[in-house]
This record gives C-alpha cells, sequence and structure tokens, in this order.
C-alpha cells in the first residue's frame, strides 16, 4: 500500500495541509513534493479555501530533502531528474500559504517555509542549512531567500558553518512572523490564516504577489507593477463593496469578484 504523504482538511475557510513522513521526519521525496503541488494546485482552485496552513508534525516541520533517495546520483542525473524542480511552482500559488513550523526546519524543509508566505514558529521550532555536512549547499532557495531575511552576516554563517537558528533568533532576525508556545502554533497559524480568509479574495492574491514582486525584481519594476496592479482593483465588485461600506459604516461583504 502506498504512503497518504499528504494529508488535507479544510475548516471554516482554512485548508491545513499535513506533510505525512513522520518516520523520517517529513524529509522530502520527490513523491511527496509532487503530491504536496498537486494538493496545493487543488486548494488554490477550491472557493471554499481562503488560505492556507502547511504543517509536519511537532517533532519536525521537515529535515530537508530526501538524502537516501539523492545520495547516488551523479550530477547529470541531478540536472535531469531535476527532484526539486516541482518545489518552485509553489511560486504559484496564489492564496496566502502560512507555515507552522516547530522541530526541525532543515535544508530543503526550510527552503519550503521559506516559500510560504509567513511563519508561525513553535518555541521549539530550529532552522537550518545543514547541506554543508553533506558535501553539497542549498540549491532550493537557500541562499538566495535566506540571504533576503537574514541578511548576509547570518546566512553565511548558517550556510558555510550549519549555524542552527532557535525560534527566538529566527524571530530576532525576521526568518518568522512569530513564536509561540509548542502547544499554540498550530492553533495560532490557523487563527491567522481563519482571518486572512475573511479578507478582499482578489486584493489578497494581488498583495501576496506583489510583496513577493518585492524579493524579485528592481524597485522602479516593482513600483509600477504594484501600481498597476492597484489600478486594476478599482475593476473589481470588492473595491466597490469595500469603500461604500466604509462610507455607509457598516462591514464589507466580500465577493472574490
Ligand atoms: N533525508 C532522509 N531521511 C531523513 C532525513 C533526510 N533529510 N532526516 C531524517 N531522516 C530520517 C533518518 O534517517 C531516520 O530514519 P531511520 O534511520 O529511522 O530509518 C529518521 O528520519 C529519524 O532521524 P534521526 O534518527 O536522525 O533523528 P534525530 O532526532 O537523531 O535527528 C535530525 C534529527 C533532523 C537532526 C537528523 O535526522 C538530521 O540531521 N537529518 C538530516 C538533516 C539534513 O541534513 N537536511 C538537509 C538535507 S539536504 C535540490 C535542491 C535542494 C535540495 C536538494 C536538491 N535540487 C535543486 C535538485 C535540498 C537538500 C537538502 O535538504
Amino acid at each position: 500500500m502506498t504512503e497518504t504523504l499528504i494529508l488535507t482538511e479544510i475548516e471554516d475557510g482554512v485548508a491545513l495541509v499535513r506533510l505525512n513522513r513522520p518516520k523520517a521526519m517529513h524529509a522530502l521525496n520527490t513523491a511527496l513534493i509532487v503530491a504536496l503541488m498537486d494538493a496545493l494546485d487543488v486548494l488554490d482552485k477550491d472557493d471554499d479555501v481562503g488560505a492556507i496552513v502547511l504543517t509536519g508534525d511537532v517533532r519536525a516541520f521537515a529535515a530537508g530533502a530526501d538524502i537516501k533517495e539523492m545520495q547516488d546520483a551523479s550530477a547529470v542525473e541531478m540536472l535531469q531528474k531535476d527532484h526539486i524542480a516541482p518545489f518552485d511552482r509553489i511560486r504559484k500559488i496564489g492564496k496566502p500559504v502560512i507555515a507552522a513550523v516547530s522541530g526541525w526546519c532543515l535544508g530543503g524543509g526550510n527552503e519550503l517555509a521559506m516559500s510560504c508566505d509567513i511563519i508561525v514558529a513553535s518555541e521549539s521550532a530550529k532552522f537550518g542549512q545543514p547541506e554543508i555536512n553533506l558535501g553539497v549547499m542549498p540549491g532550493a532557495g537557500g541562499t538566495q531567500r535566506l540571504t533576503r531575511a537574514v541578511g548576509k552576516a547570518v546566512a553565511m554563517e548558517m550556510v558555510l558553518n550549519n549555524r542552527t537558528l532557535s525560534a527566538d533568533e529566527a524571530l530576532h532576525y525576521g526568518l518568522v512572523n512569530r513564536v509561540v508556545p509548542v502547544e499554540r502554533y498550530l492553533e495560532e497559524a490557523r487563527a491567522l490564516a481563519k482571518e486572512i480568509a475573511t479578507r478582499a479574495p482578489l486584493a489578497i492574491r494581488a498583495g501576496k504577489k506583489a510583496v513577493n514582486r518585492a524579493l524579485e525584481t528592481h524597485l522602479a519594476d516593482g513600483i509600477t507593477e504594484e501600481r498597476q496592479s492597484f489600478y486594476s482593483l478599482f475593476s473589481t465588485d470588492d473595491q466597490n463593496e469595500g469603500m461604500k461600506a466604509f462610507a455607509e459604516k457598516r462591514k464589507a461583504k466580500w465577493k472574490g469578484k
């Protein structure tokens, strides 16, 4: 029987997506990554879902790419198979994705968390890029997103010397949004997702895309794109409703149109 690598449930407009290889600390093998991205694609198109929470379990968010799967690969095979390529599909997800991280968040696991939009960490979360211990380096955004998040000084120590950040350090350096007690990290992530899920869906998508573009483009181009998105929202029913509701001192009712 094949393992169910991804578990999904939907409640109150929030999809909870769990990585499910607990015996391997949710190591990201190809099958798991493809199953995860397929699940996220489906949820992105589901009108009952306004936001997504991605999590592992208390011991580990994910301990990285599956070392055993790739240990015998040659450079040519790595290039041809490109195990982690499906990983990039997360960038196309339009709905907000919140990573709820507890325990180990290492290598490709940290790269996955950083590909999400918001990170809620438990006090026991530990973040690292330990690829140097395996004779390699990060390959799924770990040198790029990490450096943009925590700055060059800390990123260099993490990538070159396997420095691991505690949850509080991760908060201090701007890698995560908030740190909460272990018993509450999932509940906190779900509550945040639930709040976001009540907001105007088209504006949420546009805002997420624009913030992410800030990490990928030059300031002038980013500002131009932002302005176009801002103006285009004036063609939506939700803009009309949101501003009318403000003027009428009532709560807006969003249609996502
Ligand atoms: N891969 C495979 N199995 C793993 C694993 C991993 N990354 N991490 C843990 N496991 C497995 C262990 O082998 C063990 O399995 P059994 O021996 O029981 O069968 C089980 O999970 C429990 O682990 P431990 O017994 O080691 O548990 P401990 O509590 O003692 O230690 C640990 C937990 C997370 C500190 C330790 O397991 C550990 O150091 N794990 C490896 C962490 C690591 O090095 N992560 C980086 C992996 S490299 C690419 C782009 C990116 C990448 C790859 C390709 N391309 C563009 C193509 C990313 C690379 C990486 O992430």
